[in-house]
């Protein structure tokens, strides 16, 4: 029998509606000669819908639709993984889920209980890179570079002295940001001391834990790794912002910053970050793939880690998969290799 492969799309977070656009397009792309497509989609408020006219919709269209809205018939969460019992078919599941309830562990954590096999990472490096505070002190002890940061823990610090820190540490303007989120949500640039104090209070209404960073002037480069014990870098990208820093609009609504790729960077340049790329993957114990975006300061500390993104944006426009492309792995393949390590991770863990 074919493989199933489950795709699981749509969710509860911000990053909902690029879910959605990315699942018509690793539909359309997957190869039907190999796997069994089973969309499932999730609303926005958390309901599981089994989307079986999707594949047909999409084929038979003609025209891909920009997006896959979440549709179909509501089933629990194991019967949409497991199926309905009378396949012999290996299973492994695709989750297209950005932020919270998606890249953050809790999915990967209710799969490994159904004892099914999952592209990406596990429960602990998901939970761990969605934690912008957790990951920085964990590449720190690994000795990865990045920027000065502090971090305020609600009702354990004091915002007082945490300001003065931040303006004595980090010096102004700075970055704060909730610690747990992604697509830029809740975090502001603050250029004097009552701006960091709001900042602060934007970001709380998002995670009861804030991280604020020294503002670095640099480039922004991405790599794209791929495996599982010996990580594959992509060459790197650069992205230009379309506005003073790569805010939600910029990423989703305007689009208007630019992917640069290969970014142009010195022959060494290029080689350091694709190896510390690799280094910080396996250093936060990531599993098949991985965005990991640095800050490049040419003429002062050279590369610094900024993040790592465990479900990084997956449509053929995004960095991940063009990352990929331009170091010579396809779409379709790209898929194939990451069902490939979910197999292969399963099958070491257990
Ligand atoms: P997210 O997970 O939401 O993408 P990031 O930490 O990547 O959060 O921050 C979003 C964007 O904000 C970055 O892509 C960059 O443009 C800008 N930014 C974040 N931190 C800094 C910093 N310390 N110095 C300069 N720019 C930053
Ligand atoms: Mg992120
Ligand atoms: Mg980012
Ligand atoms: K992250």
């Amino acid at each position: 029998p074919l493989l199933r492969l489950v795709v699981l799309y749509g969710g509860v977070s911000a990053e909902h509606d690029v879910s959605c656009v990315t699942a018509a397009h690793v539909l359309a792309a997957a190869d039907r000669s190999k796997y069994d497509l089973v969309p499932v989609g999730i609303t926005k408020s958390g309901v599981w819908l089994r989307n079986d006219k999707a594949i047909a919709t999409i084929v038979e269209g003609g025209e891909l639709p920009d997006k896959l809205e979440p549709a179909g018939t509501e089933v629990e969460p194991l019967t949409a993984i497991r199926g309905d019992g009378g396949s012999q078919a290996v299973t492994v599941v695709l989750p297209l889920l950005h932020g919270p309830h998606g890249e953050d562990g809790t999915i990967q954590g209710m799969l490994e209980l159904f004892k099914v096999p999952y592209v990406g990472a596990g429960v602990l490096s998901s939970a761990v890179c969605m934690d912008k505070a957790m990951a920085k002190i964990v590449a720190e002890q690994s000795g990865i570079p990045q920027c000065r940061w502090v971090q305020f823990r609600d009702g354990i610090d004091d915002p007082n002295e945490i300001v003065s820190r931040v303006v004595d540490e980090l010096g102004l303007p700075v970055f704060v940001k909730p610690a747990n989120l992604g697509s830029s949500v809740g975090i502001t640039k603050a250029h004097d001391a009552s701006e960091v104090d709001k900042a602060i209070d934007v970001a709380l209404r998002y995670d009861d834990i804030v991280i604020i960073e020294e503002a670095v002037t640099a480039r922004e480069v991405e790599v794209a790794v791929l495996g599982n014990t010996a990580p594959e870098s992509s060459v790197p990208g650069e992205i230009l912002p379309g506005s003073e820093f790569y805010d939600y609009e910029d990423k989703y609504v305007t689009g208007a910053a630019q992917l640069v790729i290969p970014a142009d960077l010195p022959e060494d340049a290029t080689r350091d970050v694709r190896e510390l790329a690799a280094r910080a993957f396996t250093a936060l114990r990531c599993a098949g793939m991985a965005r990991v975006d640095f800050f490049y300061e040419a003429d002062g500390r050279g590369w610094l880690l900024n993040e790592i993104n465990t479900i990084p944006g997956f449509t053929p426009a995004s960095m991940y998969p063009k990352l990929w492309e331009a170091t010579g792995i396809s779409y379709p393949d790209l898929i194939d290799q990451l069902v490939a390590l979910a197999l292969d991770g399963h099958r070491r863990r257990t």
